[in-house]
């Protein structure tokens, strides 16, 4: 497969260095060095692709310029006839997102009795969730512990996070695989029946519990099955476009438009969780994604215009494995338990450059520098990339290693004709997560009244970096905690008059900053055709 000749070459370095490189154990950055490589190759750094938000809950923050122009961009209801008085659904929790989170917080708002809706853009499942490869944290083995997950997450986020909802993550993880794991979740198990579980970027101990390298997708297929058990209503291919609010100024609802006739519709609701997952599909900075087809950032552009803070909307997480090569896979995940299992990360001369196990942004900031200013990527079709040495995996844990850990690595580049047993893979950053987004107290709650969040559309967990298996964590223990207390919430909320008086004043302050790009959001789906 690999018919470039720089690439043999550079093949035939990577397997005379294996040997040597397989004994070393690349010492890992000091707290100075990460700083100064950090600000100088991670893709958050680049001033020049951010601006200053004009108006709005975060007026004068700076957040991608690609995100700014949907944040402050034009309602898609502005002339359009809205009968508020009619709703063509009326419940109490109403949903909005069929991923993980979404899901995991109706199960939980129908466990409460709730009456509970799901609308969805896709379909149920169609989420970042499903994409997620190496699986998920949980410190619930001897030796570990929520305090010690918490001290790995806080350094790995640089102290950003907000420490009562780290709090929470960490604490609950226990009891996240644990309800996981009786819903129907098959993790990875030794013959004794104990969890197997390895390291990630940034842990001090193997937490890491996986369904071989689809966890995301052995999750979400036990989630949604457990809404269609429970035969919660799921309304799929219709977004939400506009929140709505009553008289109070609590949230109560959302404009709705179903995606192929393009028919607006009410949905009136005493509570409302926004579960719209991330933004990779807005390629920032002209990065490849990681990213669900659907990933366009929805969730924050209602909010901010209907009055929430987001919180660290300035930091992307570009996961340092994307498959680089060939074209047709560019920006897919490599999930990070491949360098977990054993795999290093070597430049174009077969060099060993870092400990393949610091965390995310330090790693992607790395292979940055690797291929550019330090000149040691190997050429592709779409750029640079350096090594990741999967042959490597078999040789430290004995060959079959692969097809039992990573069998949909090695499926997805045995379509493209690569053995990774044999051969090792491309890889560079590929954006793959939204660090910041809503800000939201510990029950879930934004600054608006009755208007939840769970899952990425939330900022602020993990701070300005999240570590591998935090997020499918996060979507269980956040999206549950959402359903639990907007369900409850439900109980004590009778709406009022139904409005949109928000999106007018927004309309307002828009012209009054001086706003006159076409921009229309939210996006709802990436725009992907060919420009001249
Ligand atoms: O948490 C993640 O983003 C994850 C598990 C990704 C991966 O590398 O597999």
């Amino acid at each position: 497969m690999y018919q470039d000749l720089f690439m043999q070459e550079s093949i035939r370095k990577v397997e005379a260095a294996r040997q040597a490189n397989m004994k070393l154990d690349p010492r890992r950055m000091t707290a100075e060095e990460k700083d100064v490589l950090l600000k100088t190759y991670h893709p958050d750094y680049r001033e020049e692709q951010f601006v200053n938000l004009s108006f709005g809950p975060n007026a004068g923050q700076k957040v991608p310029g690609e995100l700014a122009a949907l944040l402050q961009g034009r309602s898609r209801i502005l002339g359009r006839e809205i009968d508020l008085e009619h709703p063509d659904y009326d419940t109490d929790v109403l949903i909005v997102g069929g991923g993980g989170a979404g899901a995991s917080a109706a199960i939980e708002a129908d466990e409460n009795g709730a009456r509970v809706m799901i609308v969805t853009k896709l379909r149920i499942g169609d989420a970042n969730t499903m994409m997620a490869e190496g699986g998920i944290q949980a410190a619930d083995k001897p030796g570990d512990s929520p305090a010690q997950h918490f001290l790995d997450a806080y350094g790995g986020g640089h102290f950003a996070a907000q420490k009562d909802l780290l709090y929470k993550l960490v604490t609950e993880a226990p009891e996240a695989i644990r309800w996981l794991s009786e819903l129907g979740v098959e993790f990875d198990k030794a013959p004794d029946g104990t969890m197997i579980t390895t390291h990630g970027g940034g842990t001090s101990r193997k937490r890491m519990h996986a369904a071989k390298d689809y966890s995301g997708a052995e999750i979400m297929r036990t989630l949604r099955d457990e809404v269609l058990n429970r035969g919660i209503p799921v309304v799929d291919f219709t977004s939400a476009i506009e929140l709505i609010k009553d008289e109070n100024g609590r949230c109560a609802g959302a404009v709705l438009m179903n995606m192929e006739t393009k028919e607006l519709l009410v949905a009136r609701a005493k509570t409302v969780i926004l579960a719209t997952g991330g933004a990779g599909r807005l390629h920032y900075q002209g990065f490849p994604t990681s990213n669900h087809y659907g990933a366009t950032a929805d969730g924050l552009v209602l909010a901010y215009r209907a009055g929430a803070r987001l919180l660290y909307p300035d930091t992307l997480q570009y996961h340092p494995t994307g498959a680089a090569f060939p074209a047709q896979i560019y920006g897919a995940l490599v999930t990070e338990k491949v360098r977990s299992v054993g795999a290093m990360l070597v430049n174009a001369n077969g060099e060993v450059f870092m400990n393949p196990l610091e965390t995310r942004d330090v790693s992607a900031a790395a292979i940055i520098r690797e291929c550019s200013d330090r000149g040691n990527g190997v050429p592709t079709p779409e750029g640079q990339a350096v090594w990741l040495d999967t042959p490597m995996i078999e040789l430290k844990h004995g060959a079959g290693t692969i097809e039992k850990r990573i069998p949909a690595m090695m499926r997805m580049f045995a379509k493209h004709g690569i053995d990774i047993r044999r051969e090792p893979i491309l890889v560079y950053p590929t954006l793959h997560y939204q660090n910041g987004g809503l800000k939201i107290t510990d029950d879930g709650q934004t600054d608006i009244e009755n208007l939840y969040a769970a899952g990425e559309v939330v900022g602020g967990i993990h701070g300005r970096n999240r570590l591998m298996g935090n997020s499918l964590l996060d979507i269980i223990v956040f999206g549950r905690n959402a359903g639990r207390h907007a369900s409850e919430k439900a109980k004590q909320t009778e709406p009022g008059r139904l409005t949109l008086a928000h999106v007018d004043a927004f309309e307002k302050q828009r012209a009054e900053a001086g706003i006159t790009d076409g921009t229309v959001s939210p996006r709802l789906l990436p725009d992907y055709t060919r420009k001249k």
